[in-house]
């Protein structure tokens, strides 16, 4: 297949562009490395040394004799190239990762939440608009977040994407409906991504376009099979208290003997993936395409769920971490249960990566191989969901944990 990866430059797109060029599919990565500029509005870097994607391609090419094309093309502003794009090179699949994915910097300021909603809305009706405008017929795979259907303890599983309820009629009969499962974003950018649900609905309907929605849990791990292979290759990896998420934090955390930073209770229950799966369930997603004039695909794309002060305890466990638990500075349930399904991908053949398989030392010896590379004022996490929030919490002046000033 000839395939787009857009934000191919990324935590996920990066080895998901490996993964596929592997297989012996052409891939075209589209990226506005708006990511790396971000990297340097916040005066942080990935924790490994991530070369530029010309030089990643070159090295691949270099490794595998398989070819990599990069364009640069920022998919929210640049309307008329990405549709020109995709009229000339005529993708079979097109994959959508290039959005702002953090919530914490989602949540920063005004202009934060502008940027990440202008962004990630606009780049996503771009891309539908040229689709249907091109006519090329490529099948959408975008990567959304579990985070759509809200933390609610309802003690149900959730269901991959939709919802059987009944409404009565006038006449008082009950009648069946299929609706989308109601979101409850829990950030700004959450919520972006539950609007990009909304346009999805709209174009497969309208238009038969052929779309999967991948529902992700939070992805951990950082090496895939072809991100090893070579020291070049080596992937993008977000410790930082905006970008980086709460299990590869933990673990780097671990890794430079800094107090785990748990918010609040640690009673959040998350769902999670690594990022060995996040990149296969890609490629089943893939070749399990829609029809035109089917309903959106949607798969909740996670292997397990935990809570979050239960990831703490064992990896103190197992490295002998200590950890802090800090005033959250999020607006978020203390507490909740999650049940998710996830059938759909088992029932194509995956077969979950977990936890207990010894891939959390392999983060951790990463982490203590670029340890130097760690600002260590730049690990607590102190972007505020509301200036109330914002107003009792500040980082100590070592950077190192949160502290409550009420
Ligand atoms: P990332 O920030 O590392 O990568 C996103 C890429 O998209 C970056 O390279 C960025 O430069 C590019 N991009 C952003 N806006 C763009 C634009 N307007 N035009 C062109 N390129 C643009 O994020 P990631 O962790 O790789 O996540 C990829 C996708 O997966 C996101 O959509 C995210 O919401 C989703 N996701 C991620 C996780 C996770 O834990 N990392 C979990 C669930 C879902
Ligand atoms: N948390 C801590 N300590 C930390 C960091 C986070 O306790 O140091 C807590 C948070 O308060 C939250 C939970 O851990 O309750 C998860 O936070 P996170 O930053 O790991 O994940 P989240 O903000 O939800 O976002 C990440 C990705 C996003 C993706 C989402 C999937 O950044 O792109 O969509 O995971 S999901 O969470 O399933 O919605």
């Amino acid at each position: 297949m000839k395939i787009a990866v857009l934000g191919g430059d990324g935590f996920v797109g990066w080895p998901t562009v490996l993964h596929l060029s592997d297989k012996g599919h052409e891939v075209h990565i589209i990226d506005n490395l708006s990511r790396r500029w971000i990297d340097t509005e916040l005066g942080v870097q990935s924790l490994t040394p991530m070369d530029s994607i010309q030089e990643r391609c070159r090295i691949w090419h270099d490794l595998t004799g398989r070819k990599l094309a990069f364009h640069l093309i920022d998919i929210a502003k640049e309307y008329d190239r990405l549709r020109d794009w995709l009229r000339d090179a005529r993708p079979d699949a097109v994959i959508h990762f290039a959005e702002q994915r953090a919530a914490p910097y989602s949540m920063k300021s005004d202009r934060h939440k502008n940027y990440t909603v202008n962004n990630n809305v606009s780049g996503t009706h771009n891309l539908l608009n040229a689709l249907v405008e091109t006519g090329i017929d490529a099948h959408l795979v975008h990567l959304g977040t579990m985070g759509v259907y809200g933390y609610s303890s309802v003690g149900a599983a959730i269901p991959e994407g939709y919802l059987d309820v009944e409404i009565e009629n006038l006449e008082g009969e009950k009648k069946g409906l299929e609706i989308l499962y109601p979101t409850r974003p829990g950030s700004i950018y959450h919520m972006t991504k539950s609007l990009d649900q909304i346009l999805f609905q709209f174009y497969a309907q309208n238009d038969g376009l052929r779309i999967t929605d991948l529902h992700q849990g939070i992805v951990w791990g950082t090496h895939t099979d072809q991100t090893r292979r070579h020291d070049q290759l080596i992937n993008r990896f977000d410790y930082d208290g905006d970008y980086g998420t709460v299990l590869n934090r933990f673990l780097i955390q671990a890794a430079i003997d800094y107090p785990l930073t748990v918010h609040g209770t640690g009673g959040q229950t998350r769902a999670f993936i690594h990022l060995q799966d996040s990149v296969r369930c890609i490629e089943l997603a893939l070749n399990d395409a829609p029809e035109a004039g089917d309903r959106v695909k949607i798969f909740n794309q996670m292997t397990e769920t935990h809570r979050v002060r239960d990831l703490a305890e064992m990896i103190a466990r197992l490295t002998g971490a200590k950890v802090a638990y800090l005033p959250n500075p999020r607006k978020e349930a203390a507490e909740n249960d999650l049940i998710v399904k996830n059938d759909q991908f088992l029932a194509l053949g995956l077969n979950p990566i977990t936890l207990a398989e010894g891939l959390l030392s392999e983060v951790v010896d990463v982490a203590k191989k670029y340890a130097h590379r760690i600002d260590r004022k730049r690990v607590p996490a102190v972007s505020a969901w509301t200036r109330d929030i914002a107003a009792r919490v500040e980082t100590d002046p070592e950077g190192t944990r949160l502290k409550s000033v009420s």
